[in-house]
């Protein structure tokens, strides 16, 4: 299919972050015109142009507010999460709805690599070689019913192994949703590692969505819970504050955040020394969807500003 590319490379098989390396460069040398020939595809053209964020960055420099609202909290608090065992309820509005064991779903499902561009709306962003498999694959395992139409995600919450779930600094547990055609989307993934390691537990071990057209916060982190539903389901950063946080939330260069500029973004680990002490780090165009033109069509005849 088109849209596979290398798969070769599961958590199971750990590549050191250098070989890994090593083959992108090589790739990239292959070339994005020659690379898309292939069986690689168009995800693979994109990610021959990108140099991933370095695994420190990515892994210290976190949102995830279960464990704290700062940046670094993530980081120190998230080893308190048991992730093993782990499942995942699918239910709503699916043919055979259930409990799956992590295992039970890896054992079914394709990891591959997707090395995608990352960007939150505090207009900051990385680009991440992920692990993962295609929601949609985890949907069609489960059955979607024609009556579904959209998919809502819920994040495990137990406040003794996260202290920032004891201040409600959200409505808990985080919850999002995506319209079932975007679920569906071949770019619309579950990570389950990055680096070829096992998804580190401050990036939302062992199992999180990854929508890398819309902004960061869409892309829930240790998933526990997958609903099919009828209607648009709540979101978090929608129900904290309506007027800055659409359902959609699109990476849009063109329509600002009420309280600063979506047109430009700082690119984490550009200042060369890591995320920590760092004084300059490099701005560069935000782009329409983060890049990602192929999910255009999706939104074809909404008005962006209004479906924000
Ligand atoms: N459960 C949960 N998921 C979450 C968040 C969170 O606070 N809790 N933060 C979101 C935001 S704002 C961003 S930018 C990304 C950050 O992912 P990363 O830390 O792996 O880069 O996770 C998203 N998913
Ligand atoms: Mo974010």
């Amino acid at each position: 299919m088109a849209r596979r590319w290398i798969n070769d490379l599961t958590p199971e098989r750990a590549t050191p972050e250098a070989a890994w390396l090593n083959r992108r460069q090589l790739l990239a040398a292959l070339g994005a015109g020659a690379a898309a020939v292939g069986a690689g595809g168009p995800v693979l053209a994109q990610g021959a142009e990108l140099e991933p964020t370095s695994f420190e960055d990515i892994t210290n420099y976190c949102n995830y507010y279960e464990f704290g609202t700062g940046k670094g909290d993530p980081a120190e608090n998230a080893h308190m999460l048991t992730t093993e065992p782990w499942s995942v309820k699918i239910d709503g509005l699916v043919e055979r709805p259930g409990d799956y064991g992590l295992q039970e779903i890896l054992s079914e499902m394709t990891v591959e690599d997707r090395l995608y561009r990352f960007r939150c709306v505090e207009a900051w962003s990385m680009v991440i070689p992920w692990n993962g498999f295609e929601l949609a694959d985890l949907l069609e395992m489960a059955g979607v019913m024609p009556e579904a139409r959209y998919v809502a995600f819920e994040t495990v919450l137990r406040p003794d192994e996260m202290p920032g779930t004891r201040r409600n600094v959200l409505d808990w547990p985080y919850v999002e949703g995506l319209r079932l055609d975007e679920a569906m989307h071949p770019l619309a993934i579950m990570a389950t590692g990055l680096y070829g390691k096992p998804l580190p537990n401050q990036n939302g071990a062992p199992i999180r969505l990854v929508v890398p057209w819309k902004y960061g916060f869409k892309s829930i982190k240790s998933v526990v819970r997958i609903t099919l539903t009828e209607e648009e389901p709540p979101t978090s950063w929608n129900k904290a504050n309506p007027r800055e946080y659409g359902f959609y939330s699109n990476v849009n260069p063109q329509v600002s955040h009420p309280r600063w500029s979506q047109a430009e973004e700082r690119v984490i680990g550009s200042g060369g020394e890591g995320i920590f002490g760092r004084l300059s780090v490099e701005r560069q165009p935000t782009r329409m969807f983060n890049g990602y033109d192929e999910v255009a069509a999706l939104y074809e005849g909404m008005d962006l500003s209004e479906y924000f």
